[in-house]
């Protein structure tokens, strides 16, 4: 009997199919050629922001106010390194390599989250990052564990885990300083005035303005529009800020009768800005990624070898 190979029609309904009926799909599946670089696209850009994601708090390890705090901060950042690890893996499953994707990172070909190029300048930042960042982060984790691809789902199971101790620990250092001094009060509301709006921007664009959405939403890349998720984060948030005393920076903020939060206009002339390389800090954390990737060549060497000599 003749063996006939599926036509690329066959295959692209074999594939849609899977997709309607909530079936993963696996690295060795046929997959449309554009729903594999969408992936590539996405996944890297979430490795990369995981791992250069790490600098503004690495920065404040050794100024941490207390013991307790250091060893938090140092197992949070040290988490986000192994989300970087777990994405890169499973991004490596469609056939670029991790050395592919850190030269598209260093030769600023592949983007990373735009939040990450904003400075750090004081310990309350801690606490804005770890409750703002991660807290936006993992709205939009949470709804990718429902991702098409098996890898990236999964990676996303065991990163929100983590996530979410990392958003408690970075409201617990608000909900602190909001307990404190008049000073450490300023502080934490100064945090808030400068996070809050890079974090609206992490979910990207309007839905109106987002090129990538119609075909991620279609082969269930993304579950959620960026907007939809944006709405998410502050119907969490601000009530979070309110019980602590805080108060959002936003002049146009409207309760809507449903007790739902509608935010005032965001600046998305800053955001392109920043997405395009202009921000506060683009520069100085790909200078640091290059030079740390460049010290660290031994490392990578030494772990290569010995795996050649145990036949790894
Ligand atoms: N920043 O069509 P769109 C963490 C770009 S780290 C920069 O809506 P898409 C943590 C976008 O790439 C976790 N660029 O795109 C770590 C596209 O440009 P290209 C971070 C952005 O992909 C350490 C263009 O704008 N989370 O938790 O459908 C310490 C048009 O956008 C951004 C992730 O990475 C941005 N914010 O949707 C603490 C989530 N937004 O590629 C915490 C994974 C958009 O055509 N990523 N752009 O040149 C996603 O879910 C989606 O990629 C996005 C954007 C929702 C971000």
């Amino acid at each position: 009997m003749e063996i006939v190979a599926p036509s690329t029609e066959q295959l692209l309904a074999d594939f849609e199919s899977k997709i309607n009926a909530e079936i993963k799909i696996e690295p060795r599946d046929w997959m449309p050629e554009e729903y594999r670089q969408n992936l590539i696209r996405q996944m890297s850009q979430h490795a990369h922001s995981e791992v250069i994601g790490m600098q503004p708090e690495g920065n404040w390890i050794t100024r941490a106010p207390s013991l307790r705090s250091k060893k938090i901060l140092l197992a949070k950042i040290q988490d986000e390194g192994g989300h970087g690890l777990y994405l890169y893996s499973a991004a490596e499953t469609l056939g670029v390599s991790r050395e592919q994707f850190i030269q598209a990172l260093h030769e600023g070909k592949a983007k990373y989250a735009s939040v990450f190029n904003y400075p750090a300048l004081n310990w309350a930042d801690m606490g804005a990052i770890g409750w703002l960042v991660d807290g936006a982060a993992i709205t939009n984790q949470v709804s990718l564990q429902r991702t098409s691809y098996g890898p990236y789902s999964r990676a996303m199971v065991k990163i929100c885990k983590e996530e979410s101790f990392h958003q408690r620990q970075g409201y617990e250092i608000m909900w602190r300083m909001m307990e404190g001094t008049k000073d450490q009060q300023q502080m934490a509301q100064d945090a808030l005035n400068r996070w809050w709006w890079p974090a609206l921007m992490m979910f990207g664009p309007h839905d109106s303005d987002s090129p990538h959405s119609t075909l991620a939403m279609k082969w269930k890349i993304k579950r959620e529009s960026n907007d939809q998720l944006r709405e998410k984060f502050i119907n969490k948030t601000i009530p979070q800020a309110e019980l602590i005393g805080l108060k959002v920076p936003d002049q146009n903020l409207q309760l809507l009768e449903d007790e739902t939060y509608k935010h005032g206009d965001i600046n998305w002339d800053e955001f392109w800005a920043v997405v395009k390389g202009n921000g506060p800090c683009n520069q100085q954390r790909l200078e640091h990624h290059i030079r740390a990737h460049k010290e660290g060549a031994w490392v990578r060497e030494t772990a290569i070898a010995s795996a050649k000599k145990h036949n790894i």
